[in-house]
């Protein structure tokens, strides 16, 4: 990076607020600042002890095998069952009775399910798919809403060995199709439908679609939840036929460390969907420790509750297997956050006595939208810390997090990692950071990354560049599923030796962490870099704004100008249409940031295209700044969202 982009960047996020630790928590932490020496001291040791929260049938010989990188193994020769680690053996040591899940529909219906309960029903599922003929090895593309049955069948597979291939529930047919066909899945478990904004969304008719076309499927689990009428095929099976009179006992034979637990796609920009491979020992050893550490998790008495869907990356690690394997008490929320009204999340917080609560940035920035007074109807003094994940969280949205949702009490912690990590990598440890608003801080114990520039040099504090893992960490990527090359071209190219992740990010003056969007978002203005996520968070800063998006436009005058999408905030909606108010934005982002920064276009619209992770989707707003047919939609939560951006645009042109 060029010394004037380097110098632009550090005029950007100033940002003097600090939260340390509360002293309540910080005495009583899981993890304390020796973790960070003894984890550079010796990080294999480290890790090795780390594996150790879990049951080995059979001790490893190595701790890493990196003979030949960037291909992994981790814990060399042990053998685990993932299932038995995260439910059984709990059952065993006595805690049969403690809640695995508050589960919760979005109409109001609830079940409490025990670890007692959820071994039976793990145990159940188990030998169904035995019955149906999946095997060891096989892959099981598993397509449901937020109902028990799903972490059920993830357990269930990860028990026999099959490797299972996550699907969010909002995937059209020929996603959910390419998906099957790429992992040659043999079973899909899915249910006739799941309950969103009120009302009942069908599943079962995505999936017959799909299936027309993948040869490798020989049978369709089906879960009865909302009693809609469905087609029935040849191939179908249904969940109460074949799962419910299955024995409550199965024996769990041990994997081999390495033995595939999961794939799961990340769509990337172009080209088809990645399959992420994840395997077993690393894997469950990382989400375990990162959730312990990360959210200082007292199993007795927290109840944790993480908002992702499972289809996600978060839900993978942060609702199923790092909370089990810890034996935590979850809640598990099948719906969305404004049905019936947009307090629902802020009354589950007060029913259950949730005391750790985990979302995502844009869900934050929604509630900001919606108003203070919603959050102040409930009684949310249970919490005693936050996290975010997702996106970089913009200073503002924090402030507002830990304010409104946390009294001003509670730590915020705001996690990076990715699909491709596995499991949190750079976070403050809630009971040793002073949090910075907007930071993710300092890679945990255990894992190096760094900050380097184009040459992969490390940049100096105060500088930037792009992100880079310069160890393997035990939950890493595998390979893509079936391409191997890719793995390698895409993660081990950039840069010879480390893993380059594709994330923008900055070094501050104490050598603090900040992300800064993916790379490919980079703005290039007059030959300035330039992030979007500095750009937003300056937008966000004004009173007026919940939310905005930032994209770069090509310009034949700086090569890129910035064109800024703006959600206004809470009643500010009315007040706000007009010329003055873009020309009130364009200015405080300039005194924010700098001239350059300014806003050549700000569009004030109602909604933003967002993933169903919540990812702003700014290749579509990069074609309505660039006035071209809008893209590929198929990935989006909401798909009419594109079409009033696009009646915004006509209207004011
Ligand atoms: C877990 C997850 C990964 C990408 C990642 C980055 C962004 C995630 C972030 C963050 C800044 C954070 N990201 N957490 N950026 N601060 N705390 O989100 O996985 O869906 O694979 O996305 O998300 O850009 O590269 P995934």
């Amino acid at each position: 990076m060029s010394e004037k982009s380097q110098e632009t960047l550090s005029n950007l996020l100033k940002e003097a607020r600090r939260f340390p630790p509360p002293a309540e928590l910080a005495e009583s932490a899981n993890v304390t600042a020796a973790a960070y020496e003894q984890a550079s001291a010796d990080r294999l040791g480290f890790w090795a002890e780390q594996a150790e929260r879990l049951e080995w049938s059979k001790p490893w010989d190595e701790v890493l095998d990196w003979s030949d990188p960037p291909f992994a193994k981790w814990f060399v020769g042990g053998e685990l069952n993932v299932a038995y680690n995260c439910v059984d053996r709990h059952v065993e040591a006595g805690l049969g009775a403690r809640v695995a899940y508050h589960w919760e529909g979005e109409p109001g219906d609830t079940r409490t399910i025990t670890y007692a309960e959820l071994q039976r029903e793990v145990a159940k599922a188990a030998n169904a798919l035995v019955e149906l003929g999946v095997e060891k090895g096989d892959r099981v593309a598993i397509y449901l809403p937020m109902i028990p049955e799903l972490p059920i069948s993830m357990l269930a597979c990860a028990r026999i060995g099959a490797t299972h291939s996550v699907v969010f529930g909002g995937f059209s047919a020929e996603a959910l199709r390419t998906r099957i066909d790429d992992a040659q899945a043999k079973l899909v478990i899915t249910a006739d439908g799941g309950y969103r904004r009120g009302k009942p969304s069908a599943l079962k008719p995505t999936v017959d679609a799909a299936v027309e076309r993948t040869p490798s499927v020989e049978h369709v689990l089906v879960v009865r939840r909302t009693g809609e009428d469905v087609a029935r095929h040849d191939r179908d099976v249904w969940w109460e036929d074949v799962v419910e009179r299955q024995s409550e006992e199965h024996a769990a034979q041990p994997h081999d460390a390495e033995h595939p637990l999961y794939i799961l796609y990340t769509s990337g920009t172009t080209g088809k969907p990645k399959g992420i491979l994840h395997t077993t020992g690393g894997y469950l050893t990382q989400t375990a420790y990162t959730h312990h550490a990360v959210f200082d998790l007292k199993p007795e008495t927290d109840v944790y509750w993480c908002s992702a869907d499972i289809g996600w990356v978060t839900g993978h690690s942060y609702i199923v297997y790092g909370p089990l394997a810890n034996g935590a008490t979850s809640v598990l929320y099948e719906g969305t956050p404004d049905t019936p009204h947009q307090g629902r999340w802020w009354e589950i917080i007060e029913r259950y006595g949730v005391t750790l609560f985990y979302t995502a940035p844009t869900a934050i920035r929604t509630f900001m939208k919606w108003g203070d007074d919603i959050p102040a109807r409930s009684d949310l003094s249970s919490l005693r810390l936050l996290g975010s994940v997702g996106e970089p969280i913009n200073p503002e949205a924090y402030v507002w997090y830990r304010e409104h949702i946390g009294a001003g009490r509670t730590p915020v912690v705001d996690t990076w990692w990715q699909t491709e990590t596995g499991a949190i990598m750079i976070s403050p440890l809630p009971g040793v950071t002073a949090g910075k608003p907007g930071a993710a801080m300092k890679p945990l114990p255990g894992i190096v990354a760094d900050v380097v520039d184009d040459q992969g040099a490390p940049v100096p504090n105060g500088g930037g560049g792009f992100l880079v893992l310069k160890e393997p960490w035990p939950s890493m990527l595998r390979t893509v599923w079936g391409d191997d090359e890719r793995f390698v071209k895409t993660y081990w190219s950039r840069f010879p030796g480390v893993y380059f992740a594709g994330d923008g990010a900055k070094r501050d003056e104490d050598g603090d962490i900040w992300l800064l969007g993916r790379v490919d978002d980079v703005m290039l203005v007059s030959g300035h870099n330039i992030s979007t996520t500095e750009v937003e968070s300056a937008l966000v800063s004004h009173p007026k704004v919940a939310e905005s998006a930032v994209v770069g436009a090509t310009d034949p005058v700086t090569g890129q100008a910035i064109v800024a999408f703006v959600i206004p905030r809470g009643s500010a909606g009315e007040e706000v249409e007009g010329d003055d108010f873009a020309a009130e934005l364009r200015n405080h982002v300039a005194h924010s940031l700098g001239p350059i920064a300014k806003p050549r276009q700000i569009m004030i619209v109602p909604e933003l295209p967002k993933t169903r992770s919540g990812k702003i989707m700014r290749r579509l707003l990069r074609d309505v700044a660039e006035n071209r047919g809008i893209g590929d939609v198929t990935t989006l939560a909401d798909s009419t969202v594109m079409d009033l951006i696009s009646q915004k645009q006509a209207s004011a042109k």
